[in-house]
């Protein structure tokens, strides 16, 4: 147990500045990826860590760490933190808590005195979201060896422009190595983005592992030509096979698994005009699963799909796999940690799995991870009217910080 307790006050603050950021008139925030207000909010972090007497390091990736020594500076570091990049147009809670939950811990550990054995260190990971740069969780993936740098640099936006360009030109391409530290494990508060804890009438998720998932990105090639006088068994549309998959996204996820969801979120049709048969269409796709052999099987059926509907049509296709992570559990002891520390908060928690993908899916290669969800008011998230009860942001911080507290004593 500890005596340390979360300053209310501080935080409401610091989030809602930190939220003023990017924030859109609808109430949510536009931060994505390394935009100038994605800048700003690294700024305005990087200043808040550094008055909260923290060691500040910017990594080759732009991870944003803070650390606060211990008594044995040669013990393994407790790391805890989450991603302050957002959806186009997303909410303010998704990663955001997170990053400002851990900056409330060590503040919370600075005003009760205490000094922990273990050093502890936060961080704002780069490029969780992946909607600007493909794929997602790009920061944690460098770091923890599933992509090497140059293959992250490269990555470009749908406007030409390179990962690393853009991190050098926001002036957040760190010197330092994006390599772990020796890590004694990570811990990652997030909203849950989904409808369970509300549903269940519960504040804390005790999480014990994350949905593995696929992305994808698709092209169909077909014929443009004019909408009017090309009879339809002359058509080669690329917008029709793409329909045709679509479908096929819904029909795979009703027969392969219980648990699976699949999602065509990003559509771009050429020369999109109302008079012209689309000539060309390049299409994402996003499939997710507990089980990872659901999320082969649904691969598999999906690249048939995307085969008939090309030969129906007499297109072209491209298919390229641009992101895999496979679901595997997370580490026992630092799943009992949360649960022990929801309870020594006085919560009502539960145990569940994310199907959201976070940082925690590539920590989990590398060190013990877990993580505490907060419920999401009606299972909103990706949105702008995302909402998480104040009071339930401000427990998730307080289970983090027991969490903490018990892994940081060694
Ligand atoms: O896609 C995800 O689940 C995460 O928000 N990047
Ligand atoms: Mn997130
Ligand atoms: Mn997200
Ligand atoms: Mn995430």
């Amino acid at each position: 147990m500890t005596d340390a307790t979360i300053d209310e006050r501080r935080f409401r603050d610091r989030f809602d500045e930190f939220n003023e950021i990017g924030a859109t008139d609808a109430g949510g925030v536009n931060r994505p990826s390394l935009s100038d207000e994605n800048k700003r909010a690294r700024d305005l972090l990087v200043e808040w860590f550094r008055d909260a007497g923290l060691e500040v390091r910017i990594d080759e990736m732009g991870n944003i760490f803070g650390r606060r020594e211990g008594r044995d500076p040669e013990a393994d570091a407790v790391l805890f933190g989450s991603h302050v990049d957002s959806q186009y147009n997303g909410g303010r809670y998704d990663g955001v808590v997170g990053v400002l939950s851990a900056l409330e811990v060590v503040e919370a550990f600075d005003d009760a005195g205490i000094e922990t054995d273990r050093p502890l260190e936060i961080v704002a990971w780069s490029n969780e979201e992946g909607v600007r740069f493909q794929p997602d969780m790009l920061g944690s993936g460098v770091y923890t060896g599933v992509f090497d740098l140059e293959y992250a640099y490269d990555r470009e936006d749908k406007d030409g422009n390179r990962f690393g360009d853009e991190l050098e030109r926001i002036g957040y391409k760190g010197e330092e190595p994006c390599e772990p530290d020796d890590l004694h494990c990570y811990f990652e508060v997030h909203v849950e983005q989904g409808p369970f804890l509300e549903r269940a009438d519960l504040s804390v998720g005790v999480v014990e592992g994350v949905f593995g998932f696929s992305w994808m990105n698709v092209a169909f090639e077909g014929q443009a030509n004019h909408a009017g006088p090309t009879p339809m068994n002359m058509r080669h549309d690329a917008f029709v096979a793409t329909a045709d998959v679509t479908k096929a996204v819904r029909e795979i996820t009703a027969t392969e698994g219980t648990d699976l969801v699949g999602t065509v979120g990003s559509v771009d049709v050429w020369p999109n005009a109302i008079n012209v048969i689309p000539e060309r269409v390049e299409f994402t796709l996003d499939f997710r699963s507990y089980d990872n052999a659901v999320v082969d099987a649904a691969l598999e059926r999906i690249q048939d799909e995307i085969e008939w509907a090309a030969e129906r049509e007499g297109l072209e296709y491209e298919f390229e796999e641009i992101m895999r992570v496979d679901a595997d559990p997370f580490d026992d002891e630092c799943i009992e940690t949360v649960a022990q520390a929801a309870e020594d908060a006085g919560c009502e928690y539960t145990r569940l799995v994310s199907g959201a993908g976070h940082d925690a899916n590539y920590l989990n290669k590398i060190t013990p991870t877990s993580m505490i969800f907060a419920p999401s008011v009606d299972g909103i998230s990706h949105r702008e009217s995302e909402y998480t009860e104040w009071e339930d942001v401000v427990t998730g911080a307080e289970v983090l910080l027991r969490a903490v507290n018990e892994q940081a004593s060694t």
